[in-house]
């Protein structure tokens, strides 16, 4: 029976990739107002020993370590440090994620390859280091942050959205593939979203920042707390029957042609 219970998340050991500040900072600290014990990882220890600063001021006891996501030996490595220190990892997030805007043309391979190894390497990377930890506990949760671009191309960025459609159908294979060990994988989509990530096209003078409200239904950019009750609904026992779903939190994009100039 359905209960406040059904989203909670006492006991659980939550690993966010990429999570001191941004999405994942957002994702992490709403764990961990739902009970959870929070980890997370950065590729620099500025970044890591920020984000601790970051959570404590937000009364949270978050667990901080330094590795690069595409470094599959760090990641083996982390996560059995992870095991050690904190416990087996209950809710995977794959947050962690770069983009480069350049015209394909223009784009560089070794620049395309980056986006590719951070965007849907490292989540395959880091799930493989997990999931056998999951099995052994006879549940998990795999959430990977996938995008508008999963679904949508756009001018510029056709490594992220190469790395985005991977990643939904990762998200999918997951699922079937390991879905009878109880573990659920599943993707988020974010829409618009203020983070440093986007802050280059939310100038007051670049036209994406109008364009992109006139193609969202709620006419506003997305906040970080609008993903939060999504990604607590995903990681807790009320979706235990939900597995390689993509749930897109974007305000209605998806669904609108946008709004007639
Ligand atoms: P962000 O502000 O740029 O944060 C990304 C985080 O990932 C940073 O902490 C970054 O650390 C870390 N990171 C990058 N490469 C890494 C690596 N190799 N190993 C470990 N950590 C690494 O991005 P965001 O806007 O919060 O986005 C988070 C996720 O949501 C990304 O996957 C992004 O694609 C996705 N997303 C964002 C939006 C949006 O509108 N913002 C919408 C849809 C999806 P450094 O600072 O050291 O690089
Ligand atoms: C871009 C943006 C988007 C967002 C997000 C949308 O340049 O189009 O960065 O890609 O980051 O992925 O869902």
């Amino acid at each position: 029976m359905i209960s406040n219970e059904s989203f909670r998340l006492d006991g659980k050991v939550a690993l966010v990739t990429g999570a001191s500040y941004g999405i994942g900072f957002a994702i992490a600290s709403a764990y961990a107002n739902m009970g959870a014990t929070i980890v997370f990882n950065d590729i620099k220890q500025e970044l890591v020993d920020k984000g601790l600063a970051s959570y404590k001021e937000a009364g949270i006891n978050a667990h901080g370590y330094v590795c690069d996501v595409t470094d599959e030996a760090a990641v083996q490595a982390l996560v059995k440090k992870i095991e050690e220190e904190v416990g087996t990892i209950d809710i995977l997030v794959n947050n962690a994620g770069i983009i480069k805007r350049i015209p394909m043309l223009e784009m560089e391979a070794k620049d395309f390859r980056q986006v590719i190894d951070v965007d849907l390497n490292a989540p395959f990377i880091v799930s493989k280091a997990v999931i056998p930890g999951m099995i052994k506990k006879g549940h998990g949760k795999i959430i990977n942050i996938c995008s508008m671009m999963s679904e949508l191309g756009r001018e510029t960025v056709s490594a992220y959205a190469a790395a985005k459609g991977g990643l939904k159908m990762l998200t999918r294979n997951i699922a079937s593939e390991y879905g009878e060990y109880n573990i659920q994988c599943n993707g988020i989509g974010p829409g618009y979203i203020e983070t440093p990530q986007t802050a280059p096209l939310r100038t007051p003078d670049h036209p994406f920042n109008k364009f992109i409200i006139s193609k969202t239904p709620a006419a506003r950019w997305g906040k970080t707390d609008d993903l939060m009750g999504p990604a607590v609904f995903l990681a807790s026992d009320a979706s235990n029957f939900v597995n390689g779903h993509i749930l897109y939190v974007d305000g209605g994009i998806l669904a609108y042609i946008g709004k007639q100039p």
